[in-house]
């Protein structure tokens, strides 16, 4: 094999004044509701302990069309309330193969490495996103011409190169992201690694990443399993024999973006609660709540009410399940939202408006972790981790 170039300075450390330093080998100790990064009133401060409150970090995919520039490294405001209100982040496109792997000889871990060292000053959680998924792969993979050998070697490759870099200081991966169609089929058409290789490599998948970091917690993640449903049934059906066979999974997440335009998925935490009940970790993972807008373009009153209940709803869900200890949003403002670009006349889905200013949603995802919190819930301190 060819030695594997790594490109770490693409991205300049100058201009974000953080050191490119190499990734420390022992866990960080998250401190996640110290005072110095849980200033009062912010979300992860009226967390209850054992339950982080994430967000999507902004940048790359849908981002890269739109007309300003990258959110991460150049939107000041932005940084410092995913600083000050989160106590988990997950890169949003920048830990996918598209952004990691410019060749099959390279790595290019600029913009991760900027998330990873960015959580670490700030007490944050980092969730990897994500590592055997059929989207944002790049066109040398997708339209190589690799024998099942070569395909095999350049996904183990991968995996131990990426969890390995971060070894300790990642919580939680999303091994496999998004497997199985909304019927319950594995999706043997549109994924490389299940196409070529067949479902075995999803187990290899969570070996490798589990022999590259013991500490991570390994994940399926998908959209669409929020109820007790064929998809979600699915991922119960393979989780459990999964485990029988000893693979290292450790954790089964629901994105969670979710539309006004259907009814709550009402099972959500029976369906939460039956993976805990295997032994798994919960999460929610890419949490948002898109609406239809209005001529306008302004949400009313009573649209942002119903927002405001749904986000609470799924918070609850989570918090009900002892073992979910992480609930992310898929952004936190809609001026850097994915969903009025992929959704024609949707959007306002986030808890936060176009200029920082904080919506119903926020306050109701606030009060219910306040609640949480002072009624002594907290969660203890094995929730989601180890068991
Ligand atoms: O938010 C991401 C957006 O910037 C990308 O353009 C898009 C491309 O597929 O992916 C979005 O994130 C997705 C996530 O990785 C997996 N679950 C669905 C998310 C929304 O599409």
């Amino acid at each position: 094999m060819k030695p594997v170039r790594l490109i770490t300075a693409a991205l300049t450390a100058a201009a974000l004044s953080v050191p490119l330093a190499a990734p420390a080998s022992a866990a960080p100790d998250h401190d996640h509701d110290h005072p110095r990064y849980a200033k009062p009133g912010t979300l992860r401060w009226a967390a209850p302990e054992g339950l982080v409150i994430g967000t999507a970090v902004a940048g790359g995919g849908h981002h890269l069309e739109q007309d300003y520039p990258d959110p991460f490294t150049s939107d000041g405001r932005y940084r410092r309330i995913l600083a000050r209100e989160f106590s988990s982040v997950s890169p949003e496109n920048q830990m996918k193969w598209e952004y990691l792997r410019p060749t099959r000889d390279e790595y290019d871990f600029g913009m991760a490495d900027a998330i990873v060292d960015f959580a670490e000053r700030h007490g944050q959680d980092v969730r990897g996103h994500t590592l055997l998924w059929h989207s944002q792969n790049p066109e040398w993979l997708e339209e190589g011409d690799f024998t099942a050998e070569e395909l095999r070697e350049i996904l183990h490759d991968h995996i131990t190169t990426v969890v390995g870099r971060y070894e300790g200081r990642i919580d939680q991966w999303d091994v496999a992201n998004e497997i199985f169609t909304s019927s319950g089929e594995l999706r043997t058409e549109d994924n490389i690694w299940i196409r070529e290789l067949g479902p075995g490599i999803i187990a290899d998948a969570f070996r490798w990443a589990h022999e590259a970091d013991p500490s991570a917690e390994l994940y399926f993640n998908d959209y669409g399993v929020e109820d007790v449903n064929a998809k979600s049934d699915a991922y119960h059906e393979l989780v459990q024999e999964l485990l029988a066979d000893g693979v290292p999974v450790h954790g089964f997440s629901a994105q969670v973006h979710l539309s006004m335009q259907y009814p709550f998925p009402s099972s959500l935490e029976e369906n939460l609660q039956r993976f805990d009940d295997l032994g798994l970790g919960t999460a929610l993972t890419e949490v948002d709540v898109r609406m239809r807008l209005p001529e306008g373009g302004e949400p009313t009153g009573e649209q942002l009410r119903t927002q405001a209940d749904y986000y609470e709803r799924a918070l609850n869900a989570c918090v009900n399940v002892e073992g979910c200890d992480s609930f992310t949003i898929w952004g936190f403002t809609d001026r850097y939202s994915w969903v009025p670009v992929f959704f024609e006349g949707e959007g306002e889905a986030t808890v936060m408006d176009e200029d920082f200013h904080r919506k119903p949603a926020y306050f109701a995802l606030r009060s219910s972790l306040l609640e949480e919190k002072s009624d002594g819930h907290g969660r203890p301190p094995w929730a989601g981790h180890g068991r």
